[in-house]
């Protein structure tokens, strides 16, 4: 059986999202409100822990009963503006694709693989991501992207990844995906799909037990990965379809 399928995670993979874009947008809607609270970078890395912008916010107003307790509409309408104002960064082309993640897409659609996106983030945030690093044109490149409230439950349930291989009509075992998360394997495992992980700053002290390989990134020829975790660990790479390729097949 070959590898059909290459199905992507968004924040912490294509892109390094979280401290300087989604941490922001979320300080500008709190400030929008009027609240008496800004995330500053550990305190984000802390509450990364729960997936989904939302039930983000819920987390740690329940952590901290001295802040107002917002109701749901409320959190809703605050999650509103701070996707109005994420939105807003990457459309003004703030933040660009980690390295090797164009090569690797161009390369995967050379060589006929599917492509697909499997996150927790509002689909909007997704669009203007690709839109901005990729062109208007970027969308159309993937089959399917399975993004935020369209599944009952976020990483690290299976839904999303569960969601995107019907979508594909594939089986999770034609299917590699990347995530650079423990939650994010944790979802992408308990869909049975291998998993290859280029972990963050965020991410780098996380369990990543069970992944096919840990990577800093997927590298460039000027400026290689380095292979943290899996049978290459110490080696320097340059990530590319082959090496995706070889690596599945060690499982499949
Ligand atoms: C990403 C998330 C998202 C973003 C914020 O996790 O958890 O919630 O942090 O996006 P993953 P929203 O990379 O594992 O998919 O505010 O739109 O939820
Ligand atoms: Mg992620």
């Amino acid at each position: 059986m070959p590898l059909r399928a290459l199905i992507f995670d968004v924040d912490g993979t294509l892109a390094d999202t979280e401290r300087d874009a989604h941490r922001v947008a979320f300080n500008q809607a709190f400030e929008m409100a009027e609240l008496p609270f800004r995330w500053d970078v550990p305190t984000y890395g802390h509450y990364l822990k729960v997936t989904g912008g939302k039930e983000r916010l819920r987390t740690f107003l329940n952590e901290h009963p001295q802040f107002p307790q917002l109701s749901d509409a409320d959190i809703a309408s605050i999650h509103k503006h701070k996707t109005a104002h994420y939105v807003a960064m990457m459309d003004a082309g703030l933040l660009p694709l980690r390295p090797g993640v164009e090569r690797l897409l161009n390369a995967a659609q050379d060589a006929s693989l599917i492509l697909a996106i499997a996150t927790t983030t509002t689909p909007a945030n997704v669009e203007s991501l690709l839109k901005s690093t990729l062109g208007t044109e970027a969308l159309s490149r993937f089959h399917t992207i399975g993004a935020g409230d369209i599944v009952p439950h976020k990483k690290p349930a299976p839904d999303i990844y569960q969601y995107v291989l019907q979508q594909l009509g594939l089986d999770a075992a034609e299917c590699l995906a990347l995530e650079d998360s423990e939650n994010g394997l944790r979802s992408a495992m308990a869909a049975e799909l291998a998993t290859v992980i280029t972990q963050t700053d965020y991410t780098e002290e996380q369990d990543f037990t069970g992944a096919l390989r840990v990577l800093d990134q997927l590298g460039e020829p000027h400026a290689p990965a380095q292979i943290l975790q899996g049978r290459e660990s110490g080696q320097s790479i340059v990530v590319d379809v082959d090496t995706l390729q070889q690596w599945w097949s060690e499982v499949r």
